[in-house]
Parts: C-alpha cells; sequence; structure tokens
C-alpha cells in the first residue's frame, strides 16, 4: 500500500480522547437499535473533491492545496507524465485513505478517475483499463462503490445543458456517457447510480424552451431504465435535487420538485432521491427538509452529508460539524429504518486548510459528528418523549370525522356541518419551545 498520509489507522478511543487521529463517538460495530453504527453509517469517500477537485482554487485565487501525489517524482518521472498512471495513483491514494479510515465505500464521476483522452472511444477505452483496476482495489480491500455518476457539466460541449441542451447532438453524447457509467457501474458491483442535474436548467427564458428541455430530460431517463431493464442490471438510480448553480435555475430545485418530475414522467418506481443538505439550505430550506420531504414520500436513497455556510450564500460543500443537524437527519434515518444507499462526504475542505492531513481531521470530525448525532437520535427515539408530544398533536385525526377525512370518505357538507356543530376551534399550543427545551435536554444532557 502506498503511504500519502502520515496517519495511522484510525481507531475508535472514546468520548475522552485527545488524539485528532482517533474516532470519540464512531465505534463502527457498536450496536444502535439493533444494528452495527456501521450500518447506519454507511460513510463514503468522494473522489472528487478529495482526490482531483480545484485543489482549493477559487474564482479570486490559484491552487492552493499540498497534494504531493499530485507532483512528479524525480525518478519516476516518465510513469508520471503518463495520464493513466496518475490516475491510477491517485486511486492507490484513495484506497490508501479509506483504510486508515476505515470507510467501506467511495464514489465517483466517469472523468474523475480516468483521462477523457482526445475521442468518446478513448474516453471509454481509459474507463475499461481504470475500471479493471478499481475492481482489483476493491478485491483487495473490501472496499464498495456506494455510487457512480456521469459528468455532464465541466466539458464546455455541455456549457447549454446535456440532457436539456437544445442540440441533439450532444444530449446523444451525454447518452453514450451515461451508457458506459451504467456498464462501469455494474462491472464494480456498485449498488447505486447517482443523476445530479449539472447545468439541467436555464439562464434566461428568452432562449429557452422549458417543457421541452424536461420532455427530454425525462427521455432520457426512460431510455436509462430502459437499458438497466434490457441488461438486468440492479444499481438504483437516484436523482440530486439543487435549486441553482451552476445555472440559474435548475429543473430539479428540491426534493418536492424533483418527486413531482418524476410523477410526471411516470419515473418514481425506478428512482429515489439522494439528497445534499447544502443544496436543501440553497433551496430555501432548513438542512433537513429534502431528508424528512424525501422520506415522508419513501423517496429517500441516499445522503450527500455536507453542510452550508448561513453567511455564504452558496454550494460551499463544508464537511457537517454541527450534532444538532446530523441528530435531525439520523433522527429520520432512524424512522425509515436505515438508508439502502449511505452518508457520501460531498465535501471539501476549506482552501486554507492545505496539507493532506487536513482531510484526516475532516472525515473523522464530521465521522464523529454523525455518529454523535446518532446515539442522540437514537435515545430521543427510544425515550419517545418527543414522539408522544407530536401523536398528541394530531389526536384529533384518529377520532371519528378525522378518520373519516383521512379515509377519503367524507365530504365538504359534512366538513361544513361538522365545523358548525363544534363552533370556534379553540387555540392549541404548539409549543415549539417546549419541543426545542427537549430536543436540548437530549443534545446537551449537562446543560
Ligand atoms: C454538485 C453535486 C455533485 C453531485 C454528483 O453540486 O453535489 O457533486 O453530487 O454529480
Ligand atoms: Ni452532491
Ligand atoms: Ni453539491
Amino acid at each position: 500500500m502506498t503511504d500519502f498520509f502520515n496517519a495511522p489507522k484510525i481507531v475508535y478511543q472514546g468520548p475522552h480522547s485527545q488524539d485528532p487521529l482517533s474516532f470519540r463517538h464512531y465505534n463502527a460495530n457498536e450496536m444502535i437499535l439493533g444494528k452495527p453504527m456501521k450500518e447506519w453509517l454507511k460513510f463514503s469517500v468522494c473522489f472528487w473533491h478529495t482526490l482531483v477537485g480545484g485543489g482549493g482554487s477559487d474564482p479570486f485565487g490559484d491552487k492552493t492545496l499540498q497534494r504531493p501525489w499530485e507532483e512528479e517524482e524525480e525518478e519516476d518521472d516518465a510513469a508520471l507524465l503518463d495520464p493513466l498512471a496518475l490516475a491510477k495513483r491517485r486511486i492507490d491514494v484513495l484506497f490508501e485513505f479509506l483504510t486508515k479510515l476505515g470507510v467501506e465505500y467511495y464514489t465517483f464521476h466517469d472523468i474523475d478517475v480516468a483521462p477523457t483522452g482526445n475521442s468518446l472511444e478513448e474516453f471509454q477505452h481509459n474507463l475499461a483499463m481504470i475500471g479493471d483496476y478499481l475492481l482489483e482495489k476493491q478485491q483487495q480491500t473490501g472496499v464498495q462503490l456506494l455510487w457512480g455518476t456521469q459528468n455532464l457539466f465541466t466539458n464546455p460541449r455541455y456549457m447549454n445543458g446535456a440532457m436539456t441542451n437544445p442540440d441533439v447532438h450532444v444530449f446523444c453524447y451525454a447518452a453514450a456517457q451515461i451508457q458506459t457509467m451504467m456498464d462501469l457501474i455494474h462491472k464494480l458491483k456498485g449498488s447505486h447510480h447517482v443523476f445530479w442535474g449539472g447545468r439541467e436548467g436555464y439562464q434566461t427564458l428568452l432562449n429557452t424552451d422549458l417543457k421541452k428541455e424536461c420532455d427530454h430530460m425525462a427521455a432520457m431517463y426512460r431510455m436509462a431504465v430502459a437499458y438497466k431493464q434490457k441488461k438486468g442490471y440492479t444499481a438504483k438510480f437516484l436523482l440530486e435535487p439543487k435549486p441553482r448553480e451552476p445555472t440559474k435555475h435548475q429543473y430539479d430545485y428540491d426534493a418536492q420538485t424533483a418527486m413531482a418530475f418524476l410523477h410526471e414522467y411516470g419515473l418514481s418506481e425506478h428512482f429515489q432521491l439522494n439528497i445534499e443538505p447544502n443544496h436543501t439550505t440553497l433551496a430555501g430550506h432548513s438542512s433537513e427538509h429534502d431528508i424528512a420531504m424525501a422520506s415522508a414520500y419513501n423517496m429517500l436513497g441516499s445522503i450527500d452529508c455536507n453542510t452550508g455556510d448561513p453567511i455564504l450564500g452558496w454550494d460551499v460543500d463544508l464537511f457537517p460539524m454541527n450534532v444538532q443537524e446530523t441528530a435531525a437527519i439520523m433522527g429520520v434515518v432512524i424512522r425509515q429504518g436505515g438508508l439502502s444507499g449511505g452518508l457520501n462526504f460531498d465535501a471539501k475542505v476549506r482552501r486554507e486548510s492545505v496539507d493532506p492531513i487536513d482531510l484526516f481531521y475532516a472525515h473523522i470530525g464530521s465521522m464523529d459528528c454523525y455518529a454523535l448525532g446518532l446515539r442522540k437520535a437514537a435515545a430521543m427515539h427510544e425515550q419517545g418523549v418527543l414522539r408522544q408530544m407530536l401523536q398528541q398533536r394530531y389526536l384529533t385525526w384518529s377520532e371519528d370525522m378525522g378518520q373519516k377525512i383521512e379515509d377519503g370518505e367524507a365530504t365538504l357538507e359534512e366538513c361544513a356541518e361538522y365545523a358548525k356543530k363544534k363552533g370556534e376551534p379553540a387555540l392549541i399550543s404548539g409549543r415549539q419551545e417546549l419541543y426545542e427545551v427537549i430536543r436540548n435536554q437530549n443534545l446537551y444532557p449537562t446543560n
């Protein structure tokens, strides 16, 4: 194994550990609500932010991050000038990182892992070779592919969108990338395939036929479903909503919009959602909103666990470090009994965190933050006080009239009659502050 990180194997040392290269809360095999922690928390490291990415560059500044594996070693010059050799080296680094961290899943875009070459054929050829290499690494380490996806937004050909491009030629190019990724994910036994609508949206209505574009996007998904069925592939499809960035109006705005889209085009049964909290906050919701919304409709498949910044209004992809937030998210996951996907760190270290070891601090910190969130959410779940209060709040719906309405057997006239008979409704407190106090007692028991 390579040794690019000056880090040991990270182990659980308990909540009082002072060692930043240890877990304080994440104890992989400890049982929580009948399942080992690592099953509740199927963490995954993403290739793009962690291994390639912009190197810390932003619109105002060049790369800052020091990544020794990207540099040419004198005695190794020839090997590193070859883009395929560099691609393999990055994979080696990823697997070193995963193994030391004890994370069992990873995710990637096609262009993250293989050189794009000078043509589609060359790219496909490179991907096939890299696929063999990834498979070998998976077999050596037991690491699995959580999901793969195709990058349909970086190359200039996609500047006007991919599936929603006004030019059918570009659409077909995107189709080729999707098909190639479906084959590769199958070969790597990946459990999911993500579709994030990179530039599927628009900047101005003046040059946009939005109905046509949404129809085309649905046509692509239908073809992907047909290809999947024809080949007998099993990776589950996930749609990842985002309200804006890079385009002004992204079509998959948020969970509700994406679910309505899937429903409208008859695709609901073939997809679930991959929810990214930073996208949710960009949409103007609190970070757990889309997770709760998707879960409520049995559409929560996986989570891109990052977080936003309350001051910077952009997809800043911070590592989650807030226990109140992770407890809220894990509360939803507990209520639905787990995730078919996992918790993928679609997150990046700040450009000022220049050392490779910062990648460890970031991932360990967020894994611990999710583990603590899981512990807190499990305790609240077992205590059941908040659940009882919630049930109590909706109690009138289990009485005759409520039941009749829920069963779809009531008429508007009957409701009006009921209101007349009952007179003016009493004001019933929502008790928000009490709910918050009880949550805080659970989150911060010594306060
Ligand atoms: C970008 C998205 C992207 C997807 C995968 O904002 O989060 O990283 O997760 O294409
Ligand atoms: Ni994402
Ligand atoms: Ni994102």
